[in-house]
């Protein structure tokens, strides 16, 4: 199971990198370059998803991906169309920062019905959007504003929760190519008070900021933009 890979790296102290592909923006010609990259980078996990993504070729794209890379894949999907069974499983997210119950729980439940005829690992995930200087598209498409970056004390209260709920990993999410980076005093606070796995990623451009995040308590980071603008990032 991913969960207990995850886990025991954590226990290790083993951190992790995970490459996020917005489908979107690939075609399944594309695949075999961004998996050789891939494989010569340093990332354990692959994320696949996006905010709007209609999940119109998701199963090839992933088909693709599994030819040529054994990481595990798992689904970050923005909306209950991104569900494919050739994942090894998905972050069942829960738009924690937000009150707009379509994120919190609506969502949610119509991807049951589709969940049931997988075998995807489930894997509970508090995700929280953190101010980022300018508006996302998880904000623009979730309608949901940010926590504010000077409320510290509610963030790390509001990710609590979300271990308190049941979820298995917590997920401070700045948005896909965000200004700013969440902060690193903020990742240190929430790491502290969770003992859950703790995942960071948006607006994270450089290998220094990967290894700040690291040591500012994340145990998984995650690397969009940066990878999709350049495929040499990594080298
Ligand atoms: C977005 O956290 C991920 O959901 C990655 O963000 O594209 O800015 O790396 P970037």
């Amino acid at each position: 199971m991913v969960i207990d890979q995850i886990l025991s790296s954590r226990k290790k102290s083993e951190k992790l990198l995970a490459i996020l592909i917005d489908p979107d923006k690939v075609t399944v010609e594309d695949i075999p370059v961004l998996a050789s990259k891939i494989k010569q980078s340093p990332a354990t996990h692959i994320f696949v998803g996006g905010s709007s993504f209609d999940g119109h070729h998701l199963d090839e794209i992933i088909i693709a991906l599994k030819e040529k890379i054994t990481l595990p894949i798992l689904l970050f999907p923005g909306n209950p169309s991104q569900i494919s069974s050739e994942a090894d499983g998905i972050l069942f997210l829960q738009l924690l920062s937000g009150r707009n119950p379509d994120y919190l729980i609506e969502h949610q439940i119509e991807a049951v019905p589709v969940l049931e005829q997988t075998q995807l690992e489930i894997i509970s995930t508090g995700y929280l959007l953190i101010e980022s200087g300018s508006e996302t598209a998880v904000e623009r498409v979730s309608k949901t504003k940010p926590l504010a970056i000077d409320n510290i004390p509610y963030i790390a209260q509001t990710a609590k929760a979300g271990e308190f709920i049941g979820n298995q990993l917590i997920y401070l999410e700045a948005g896909s190519g965000a200004q700013n980076a969440v902060p690193l005093n903020i990742i240190t606070s929430v790491s502290k008070r969770i003992f859950v796995p703790l995942l960071v990623g948006g607006g994270i451009r450089s290998k220094k900021q990967i290894d700040d995040a690291y040591n500012a308590g994340a145990d998984l980071v995650v690397i969009g933009t940066a990878f999709e603008n350049d495929l040499n990032f990594f080298d």
